[in-house]
Order: structure tokens, then C-alpha cells, then sequence
């Protein structure tokens, strides 16, 4: 026995390091400083925001670039409320992270202190663990509880909330438990039934023309190398949606985006991998009954939901597609990969494919005034190196880019996810940037979108975070106006939709940032480029037309 002592908060910081976890994200609260001394003591740095919705989802953003968890931490009851989109939006997207709230001292349990609120009921839907800790000695154990349940199949969110006295509080060092780095839980990687393996490999050595669709899951599963040899080695076309866009970069044989309706439409075998069958899918029912149609996901109640599957297999995707690719090379005499007919099936789609880039080009390389958001567009994926992580953050403009931009490499596209939140893209900025400083970082925001967490500019300022930032500014919410013209006539269109004329270019030179403004499509990339040359922060404000609008929201693909 000794006699020393130790607080909640330095155990906390102690089960923090032990995950690996080097920043939390955080707006600060008189509930939660003893955490902050214990990160001191463990050097884990304190990156402070201006809104705790930015903290929680700058961890999300975090845990997807690093693939650690993400670490927000944040003040009992409004801290708390602030961050729940965060945490939410990490669910949808599958992002592993921690949101560590403030409570009440338990000494005061339901009598009215300051900022108390049922924070666990509030998080229990929304994350895949959500606990209050009981004992400052168990402050660390159920810190490394939380991580593993983050990793449990999908990974997600969790949450925990301390109350102020246990966090306060000093234990006998021996009473409590402290996990130790990597004995405390331990991989959850399966490959799934072997039975199911086999099977997929009979599929594809006599399908003539499948198809794979790479989902989000492949990056967050780290599947990109897994991944890139089942197509290349079964020769297979790949699609790429969400996070798993990059998996293999643009003018690689197997890489298609254009014709992705017409493979469906047309292949035999449809491999659907670590994404689900939500609207992004039409939840399924576009896929046509003709064809095979295969399921890999992290998470069985994916599997098969919403749309019947001739196979599924449950388990990590790149531990199935490797074990797909050895199983597969066991086949002999299938019309498989080298086949006439595969090949055929290849020239088909590069054909549709190039169709399809032909017909919008003109648009892509409009001179029009105002500026026609696919040229804006356009100008953005031309910019982009092998190097630049692209965030997405916007309604109409991002829903242009979507089809326009195309990240080079892994890892290097962001998107709120099945959530659909705005807002993400400066808390994004913020993490991607921190994780990965010497790489450069390209948003593009709505000027809605912008405004929701656009005041944490001044974070990347004070952190000294360069980015590339373009605002699509058509002065709406113009992806919500669309809908609301279609249905109430022009007239009554413009209720609740309508922003003001905001320089966010001078909102950026306010905060220490770089601005300029655009109104000629000929002068998007120098701007860029000068952005990129500033070495700041920076927001170039492109004016975009208000009336035109990407096909998408034209068809409300997201409301069917
Ligand atoms: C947090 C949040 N609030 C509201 C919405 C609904 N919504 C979807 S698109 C959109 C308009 C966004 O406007 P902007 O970012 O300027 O992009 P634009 O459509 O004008 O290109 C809104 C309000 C949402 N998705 N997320
Ligand atoms: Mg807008």
C-alpha cells in the first residue's frame, strides 16, 4: 500500500493515454477543469472551441482521419445539450468518439444544481454505451469500458458523465483501476462465416458483369488495401459512396462514378460493402430483381434490412474481401475475371461513363454570370493534389460537388454522413488539420451551412491551421428553397430560406484569416491558389447563381 492519492480527473487523462488518445476537443466548464489538470499531467493537449456542437463533432472528424477515437469534453447541461448533434451525427456515421459531460455532484442528486440535467437518458439513443460513473476509483475503468463499446461491430459514439465530486474527489492510487495500454480490450476484426466466403467466391468466378460498391465502412475499417486487390485481382468495377470515396483514385481502370444507375441496371452481381441500404440507396429498391445482390457490413441489422439479399456476411470488410480473394484463386474454369465477357462488361460502362462526363461538361465549364455552382465545382476538383482532404459541408453547393469532386487518394473525403448535418465542415477543418498538419485540407461550404459553426474560424486562427476554405454564396438555403417553390409556387418560395449578402471574405480578414471575394468564374482558381499561397485560414467567397440547382435536389433523391 502507499499512501498517495489521485482525482477522477487525472484518472480520466490516465485512461485517455492509455487509448492513445493525444487532444481533446473542448469549450470549458467549472464541472470538467480537473480533467483538463489531469491532461496536463498526461500531455494530452486541450484544443478549446467556441461551441460545444464544434468539440463533438471536431472528435467524429478526428476519429475518422486517425481511425482513434475522437475525444470531445464538455460541461454538464448546456455543454452537454450543445454537443448532442455532435454525438448524433457520429452515430449515423458509424465515427467512433467519446463525449465526456460534466454532471451535478451526486451529493446533490436531483435537488437542482446548477446545470443538471438526465444527460444519460438523453445520450442512451444515440450512442452505443452511455453510463453515469458511480466512483471516482472507477473513473479510469469505465473510460477504457466506453472505448471497447465504441468498437463493438459498427463503431460509434459513447458517452459518459461525471458527476463533480466524483470527478473532484481523491482516491488511494492502489484502489483504483487503471488500464493499461493495449491489455484492456482487444481487436473486433471477423471475417465472418467461412461458409458465406465460399460462396462469394463462387459468384464471382461466373459472374460476367458484377460490380462492387465500396461504402463508408471501407475507410472506417481501414479495408482501402483489402479492398483495391478483390477489385484489381477478381477484376471487378468499383463505386465508391461516403468515406470510402478515394479508395481508388480517379483514372484507375477500376475506378467508375458516372455510370453507377447503369451498372446497377445492367450487372449480374451486385457486392453492396459497408454501406446500408438507406435513401442514399433508395433504400434498396432501385437495385433491380435480375441481379445477384451480396452484403458485407459491420453490422448484421444492416444486413439484408430493407432490401432481401442473395448473401450476406457480417464482419470486417477487409478480413472478407482478403479471405474472398484467397478463396477465390482456388476457382478454376469459371467465366470469372479474365473472361471475354468481362471485358466487354468494362468497355460497356467506360463507355456510359464517358457518355455521361461528355453531356455535363458544358457546364462544368460555364463562363456564365453569375457563377454556375458546377463550374465552381469543377475549379475545386482541379485544384485538389494527391494530398488534399476535401470536406463537404453545404445543401445544394455540396450536393453539385458530390458529383463533380473526386478525392485522389484514401481517406480524403468528408461528408457529415447519413445524418446529413450542416455545420460540420469548420469543426472537420479543425480535426483534419490538427490530426494532419502537413497535409492540406479543401471545404467548401453553403453559406448556411457556414454560419452554424463558422464563428470556430477564429480556432484556426489562434491554432495556427491553414486551410483552403470557398463558400458557394447564393445568399438561401437554397437546397430547402427548391423544394418549397416546387410546392408552394415562387411566391410563397421564399419563406424561411432567405440570408443576407454576407461578406464571409471580410468575416475571415476580421478573425486573422485570409478573404477574398469572386464574382468571375475566370478568377476561382487564382483565388484559390492565393489562399493556398497564404499560409491562413481562409474564405473565398464565390458568388453563386441562386437559380440553378444540382439534379439531386431537382429530384428530392433525398426525400424518396
Ligand atoms: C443542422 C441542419 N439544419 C437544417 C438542415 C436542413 N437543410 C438541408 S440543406 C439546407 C440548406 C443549406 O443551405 P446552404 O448551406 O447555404 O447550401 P445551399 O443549399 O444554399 O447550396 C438546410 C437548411 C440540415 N440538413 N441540417
Ligand atoms: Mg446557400
Amino acid at each position: 500500500m502507499t499512501d498517495a492519492t489521485i482525482s477522477g480527473g487525472h484518472l480520466v487523462a490516465k485512461a485517455l493515454k492509455a487509448e492513445g488518445v493525444d487532444v481533446i476537443f473542448t469549450l470549458c466548464g467549472g464541472h470538467i477543469i480537473d480533467i483538463y489538470d489531469g491532461c496536463v499531467d498526461e500531455g494530452i493537449a486541450v484544443v478549446d472551441v467556441r461551441h460545444e456542437q464544434v468539440a463533438a463533432h471536431a472528435a467524429d472528424g478526428y476519429a475518422r482521419i486517425t481511425g482513434k477515437p475522437g475525444v470531445a469534453v464538455v460541461t454538464a447541461g448546456p455543454g452537454t445539450t450543445d454537443a448532442v448533434t455532435g454525438v448524433a451525427n457520429a452515430f449515423r456515421a458509424e465515427s467512433p468518439m467519446l463525449l465526456i459531460g460534466g454532471q451535478g455532484a451526486l451529493s446533490q442528486h436531483k435537488m437542482g444544481s446548477l446545470q443538471d440535467l438526465p444527460h444519460v437518458d438523453m445520450m442512451t439513443p444515440i450512442t452505443k454505451f452511455a453510463a453515469t460513473v458511480p466512483h471516482t476509483s472507477r473513473a479510469a475503468d469505465m473510460v477504457s469500458m466506453a472505448f471497447r463499446e465504441c468498437y463493438n461491430g459498427a463503431p460509434g459514439p459513447s458517452f459518459l458523465e461525471i458527476p463533480r465530486d466524483i470527478l473532484d474527489a481523491r482516491v488511494p492510487v492502489d484502489s483504483a483501476v487503471v488500464p493499461v495500454a493495449g491489455r484492456y480490450r482487444t481487436s473486433t476484426r471477423s471475417v465472418g462465416d467461412p461458409a458465406s466466403v465460399e460462396r462469394l467466391a463462387d459468384l464471382l468466378s461466373t459472374s460476367e458483369k458484377p460490380c462492387v460498391l465500396l461504402g463508408t465502412q471501407v475507410w472506417t475499417a481501414r479495408a482501402t488495401d483489402a479492398a483495391v486487390d478483390f477489385a484489381r485481382t477478381l477484376n471487378v468495377p468499383v463505386f465508391m459512396n461516403g468515406a470510402g470515396r478515394g479508395t481508388l483514385p480517379p483514372g484507375d481502370p477500376h475506378h467508375f462514378h458516372l455510370s453507377r444507375r447503369y451498372a446497377f441496371n445492367n450487372a449480374d452481381l451486385i457486392i453492396i460493402v459497408g454501406t446500408p441500404f438507406d435513401f442514399r440507396m433508395g433504400y434498396g429498391r432501385r437495385l433491380p430483381q435480375g441481379a445477384k445482390v451480396v452484403q458485407i457490413d459491420l453490422d448484421y441489422r444492416t444486413v439484408g434490412k430493407n432490401r432481401d439479399i442473395d448473401l450476406g456476411l457480417v464482419g470486417d470488410p477487409g478480413a472478407i474481401l482478403a479471405a474472398t480473394v484467397q478463396a477465390a484463386s482456388g476457382r478454376t474454369g469459371g467465366t470469372g475475371a479474365a473472361s471475354v465477357a468481362r471485358k466487354a462488361w468494362f468497355e460497356e460502362l467506360r463507355a456510359q461513363e464517358e457518355e455521361a462526363y461528355r453531356k455535363r461538361l458544358p457546364r462544368q465549364l460555364s463562363d456564365a454570370h453569375p457563377i454556375h455552382p458546377l463550374r465552381l465545382a469543377h475549379e475545386i476538383n482541379e485544384f485538389l493534389t494527391e494530398d488534399s482532404i476535401y470536406i463537404g459541408d453545404g445543401g445544394d453547393i455540396v450536393t453539385f460537388s458530390g458529383g463533380v469532386v473526386q478525392p485522389k487518394s484514401p481517406g480524403h473525403w468528408m461528408d457529415p454522413g447519413p445524418l446529413g448535418t450542416l455545420g460540420v465542415g469548420i469543426p472537420f477543418v479543425l480535426a483534419a488539420k490538427y490530426a494532419r498538419p502537413d497535409q492540406e485540407v479543401v471545404a467548401l461550404f453553403g453559406d448556411g451551412a457556414f454560419s452554424l459553426t463558422g464563428w470556430d474560424f477564429e480556432t484556426l486562427v489562434r491554432y495556427k491551421l491553414p486551410f483552403v476554405g470557398v463558400i458557394g454564396n447564393n445568399s438561401s438555403m437554397n437546397q430547402i428553397r427548391y423544394g418549397q417553390e416546387a410546392k408552394y409556387g415562387k411566391e410563397r418560395g421564399r419563406i424561411g430560406n432567405t440570408l443576407g449578402d454576407v461578406r464571409y471574405d471580410e468575416f475571415a480578414r476580421m478573425l486573422g484569416g485570409y478573404g477574398e471575394e469572386v464574382r468571375d468564374p475566370a478568377d476561382i482558381a487564382p483565388a484559390m491558389r492565393r489562399a493556398r499561397e497564404s499560409g491562413l485560414p481562409s474564405l473565398i467567397n464565390v458568388w453563386v447563381d441562386p437559380d440553378a440547382y444540382a439534379p439531386g435536389t431537382m429530384n428530392q433523391t433525398m426525400y424518396k
